[in-house]
């Protein structure tokens, strides 16, 4: 059988999951729209679609394209096609119905266009019930500053996929503590080449290893400082 004549709605859980695998791999994005939606219509929860669909499919493309096997051009394809999925999935993450639990603003750092995993860190920071201002990619210390002054966060969450941009989360802490905003904010860091004892050395809060770390990080971390105002009172 090939490619053309799988009809997804016919597959199994399992199959269909596999299948999801493969055409995030070859970028199809039609296919991932439709095999999303026909999870969620099975009773799937959307974070279990989140994480054993798309974002196991997109550990395999990454697999691939460390191993020089897929090149930028398809992983590209590869991305879009994730976002199409999680552009499903975000509204049914998001909708809780929580209190907002505080805010925060988060964007990827300065040279580093990645943003998957922020956005996915953003969406499960809403579903979790806070406010979410996202700044996008690339960000230079200007944006982060101006979101702050804009958006008043609890929280400022900063993301880099590469070895070479990863240091300037050191430059835009830096400047927190420069400018003596370093206080007022909870910083979290978060992206694949990144560990605790880098986020430590940058002065960061936490380093963050997925999305749903962050979740919990934000809010202990959310609450202890709440709990240091109560007492400092
Ligand atoms: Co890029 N890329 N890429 N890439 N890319 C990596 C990162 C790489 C590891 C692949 C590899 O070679 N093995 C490698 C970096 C190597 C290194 O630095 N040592 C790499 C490279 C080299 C490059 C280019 C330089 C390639 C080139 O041009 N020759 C180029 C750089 C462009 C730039 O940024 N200036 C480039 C380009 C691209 C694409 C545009 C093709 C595409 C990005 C599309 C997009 O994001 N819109 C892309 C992709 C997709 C990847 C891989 C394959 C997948 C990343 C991803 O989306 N993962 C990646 C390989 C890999 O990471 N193994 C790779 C899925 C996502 C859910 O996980 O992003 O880790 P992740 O996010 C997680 C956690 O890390 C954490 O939570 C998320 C969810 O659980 N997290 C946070 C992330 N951010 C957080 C922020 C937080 C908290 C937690 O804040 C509080």
């Amino acid at each position: 059988m090939t490619d053309d004549d799988i009809i997804l709605s016919e597959l199994p859980d399992d199959e269909l999951v596999q299948q999801m695998h493969d055409d995030l791999y070859d970028g199809l994005k039609e296919e991932i729209e439709e095999a999303t939606q026909i999870l969620l219509d099975r009773g799937w929860a959307p974070y279990d679609v989140l994480t054993k669909a798309l974002v196991e499919g997109m550990r395999i493309v990454g697999e691939d394209f460390r191993d020089g096997i897929l090149f930028v051009p398809e992983v590209l394809l590869s991305a879009n096609a994730m976002k199409a999925g999680m552009s499903i999935l975000r509204p049914l993450l998001a909708e809780t119905g929580a209190p907002k639990l505080g805010k925060m603003v988060i964007g990827t750092v300065k040279g580093d266009i990645h943003d998957i995993g922020k956005n996915l860190v953003g969406m499960m920071m809403e579903g979790a019930g806070f406010d979410v201002v996202d700044i996008g990619i690339n960000n230079p210390v200007e944006n982060y500053l101006q979101a702050i002054e804009d958006h008043e966060p609890d929280i400022l969450g900063m993301s880099a996929l590469l070895t070479t941009t990863m240091p300037y989360m050191k430059v835009v802490i830096d400047t927190l503590k420069e400018k003596g905003l370093r206080d007022q904010h909870i910083v979290l860091v978060g992206g694949a080449p990144l560990n605790e004892e880098f986020g430590m050395a940058v002065g960061a809060d936490a380093y963050c290893r997925d999305a749903a770390v962050t979740v919990e990080t934000a809010k202990d971390l959310l609450k202890r400082k709440h709990n240091q105002l109560a007492g400092a009172r």
